[in-house]
This record gives C-alpha cells, sequence and structure tokens, in this order.
C-alpha cells in the first residue's frame, strides 16, 4: 500500500490520538491503537491481531521474534485467523494452505469507532478476491470486529450469501505470551474429551484436571463452551479467555522436537508461549444455511495471579 493510500485510509478511518494505520515490513499496513485502556496492533494483511497490551500489563500477545511479515506466509503469534478450513485442507491438503486462506489475504477497513467507555474499534472485510473464490467457490462474506479496551474482544462472522448450505471450520488461533510454560496451568478444561492429535491415530481421551506442558502439548477439546483461564504464576498474572460461537477449544505448544522444525519458531521461544485457541472443528464445524451468518468470538482479559 502506498503512502498515499495509508493517507487516504488515516483521513477516513484514522480516530486522533486512539487509533492510526502505518506501513511497516515493506508493503504490510497495520492499525496502531493507543487509548486509557490499552495499545494494540492489527495488521491489514490476515486481519491479524498481533499486538495486544493492557496499560501496566507485559504483552498479553506472543510473536516470536522469527515471525515472518510476507504475504504468502502466516505470521507467527498474535491471533491468525484460520478460515475456512482448520488444519489440511479436507479434500486438497497437497494444495491448498494449512489452516485456510483467510490469515495470508489482504483484509480491508469497513469502519472504526471511538466507543464510549474509551475502547477502541475496528471492523475488517475479506473482499472475495478471484483467487479466494477459486479455494471456496460458495459465496460468503467475511468480517472481523476487534475492540480494544480493557479487554480484547475478537468477533469473526461469516455469512453463506449463497444458496446452498456452506460447512465453516475456523480457529482465532491465539497466541499468548507466558512467563515459563512449564510452570503453567490451563483451567476450564477439566473432565472434558479432547482428540489429541500427536497419536497416531489420533485418540480421544479425558482430560485430568488443569492443563500442564511438559511436552508437545496439541489437542482439540470438544463439546466445551468453558471460559479458559491461564494460570501464569512467573508472570504473577492469569488470563482468561471466554468464548462465543464456539464449543471446541485448541491448546498447543510446540515443545522442542517441533519448534526446531518451525523456521519461524525460535528454538528456544517454546516456553514463552501457549495458544489456547477458540475454534470451530471436530464435532463442532458449523454449518451456515443460505443467508445465515455465524459469529465465533473471544474475549480476553488480564488480571493479577492474587
Ligand atoms: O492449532 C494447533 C496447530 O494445528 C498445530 O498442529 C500447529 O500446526 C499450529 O496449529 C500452527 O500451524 P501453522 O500453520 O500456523 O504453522
Amino acid at each position: 500500500m502506498t503512502t498515499t493510500q495509508i493517507d487516504m485510509l488515516n483521513a477516513r478511518y484514522g480516530i486522533p490520538g486512539a487509533l492510526a494505520f502505518e506501513g511497516f515490513h515493506g508493503a504490510f499496513v497495520m492499525a496502531r491503537i493507543r487509548n486509557e485502556h490499552a495499545t494494540a496492533e492489527i495488521c491489514l494483511h490476515g486481519a491479524h491481531v498481533m499486538a495486544y497490551q493492557p496499560h501496566g500489563q507485559a504483552p498479553v500477545l506472543w510473536m516470536s521474534a522469527h515471525s515472518k511479515f510476507e504475504a504468502n506466509a502466516p505470521i507467527r503469534g498474535g491471533i491468525p485467523i484460520c478460515w475456512p478450513w482448520f488444519g489440511k485442507h479436507p479434500q486438497d491438503p497437497d494444495c491448498m494452505p494449512f489452516h485456510g486462506f483467510a490469515r495470508l489475504a489482504d483484509w480491508s477497513v469497513c469502519a472504526t469507532r471511538a466507543l464510549a467507555d474509551g475502547s477502541t474499534q475496528l471492523d475488517l472485510q475479506l473482499p472475495a478476491s478471484a483467487p479466494l473464490i477459486a479455494m471456496w467457490p460458495e459465496p460468503w462474506e467475511l468480517r472481523l470486529q476487534v475492540t480494544v479496551g480493557k479487554t480484547l474482544r475478537v468477533a469473526l462472522t461469516m455469512c453463506n450469501s449463497g444458496d446452498v448450505v456452506a460447512t465453516h471450520a475456523t480457529a482465532l488461533h491465539t497466541y499468548f505470551t507466558v512467563g515459563d510454560v512449564t510452570a503453567v496451568r490451563v483451567l476450564g478444561l477439566e473432565g472434558c474429551r479432547y482428540l489429541d492429535t500427536l497419536t497416531t491415530p489420533p485418540a480421544m481421551k479425558t482430560q485430568a484436571g488443569a492443563v500442564t506442558v511438559g511436552e508437545e502439548v496439541d489437542r482439540a477439546y470438544v463439546d466445551t463452551e468453558a471460559t479458559c483461564t491461564i494460570e501464569d504464576p512467573s508472570m504473577g498474572r492469569r488470563i482468561r479467555i471466554a468464548k462465543e460461537g464456539s464449543r471446541s477449544t485448541v491448546v498447543w505448544n510446540p515443545w522442542i522436537a517441533k519448534s526446531a522444525r518451525m523456521p519461524d519458531f525460535g528454538d528456544t521461544e517454546y516456553p514463552g508461549m501457549i495458544c489456547v485457541e477458540t475454534v470451530n472443528t471436530a464435532t463442532d464445524v458449523r454449518v451456515v444455511a443460505p443467508g445465515a451468518t455465524h459469529c465465533i468470538a473471544a474475549t480476553i482479559s488480564v488480571e493479577p495471579l492474587t
């Protein structure tokens, strides 16, 4: 995007003292938000919330120091949007991008708002470009609303604008910053069934107690609308993830071997992060009727671990 185009974005959608658009990493553009509650960065490429930090808190979202910022590579951290499929493409895994195309495409700005409570809101829409239609021909509309305040709310709304039923799998694939993942407990999933994707074949198991990480963890918890809490004694805080429109949650940490296999993930970064993802996957994929919409949302908040 050219400087002139960024200037036009700021003229139309900028909020003086709260939201401004700026270029970064060459062709990328971000919305930088700073209000009375928090700061945040949202990249228009992928509608990717890259950073969120309430004033007085450490960064809430994790970002790899090795992340790429390229058109055809996902940003490694923040909140990637995985849509309209999660994981491998169900029919064409070799040619279609892992986790769908939404996080790899350029989104456009629809609206910005300064809310009465001091929060800042940004609405983005994914234009149905020819390459995307080629991957997903049935007509669709996809919007993301980001609300930055004392909490961070990210809401993805998909509309089936076609005339046949559509099935969507989705993830708000959130990476959280933690002090030491081996000391972290994830609460809220006790007793839930989960698909352990690390076994061959993947096996259904039941969660006993809090989720802890002492090895690679890659689990899709099903039949749960629970708010999850990341207890982080190293940083003296807990992070709560409340959700809407989702009955599945993924918990992931790559640990040592998988980290080493990922070029955009530092070999020693895994102790500082955990993914707790707000998802529609497995038994929770969503069938959207013609003309209908589905919204999946996560609301993230931070409080001291007293
Ligand atoms: O959500 C967990 C997961 O599916 C892991 O298996 C791992 O592949 C992770 O997503 C990251 O995927 P990405 O395509 O962003 O490298």
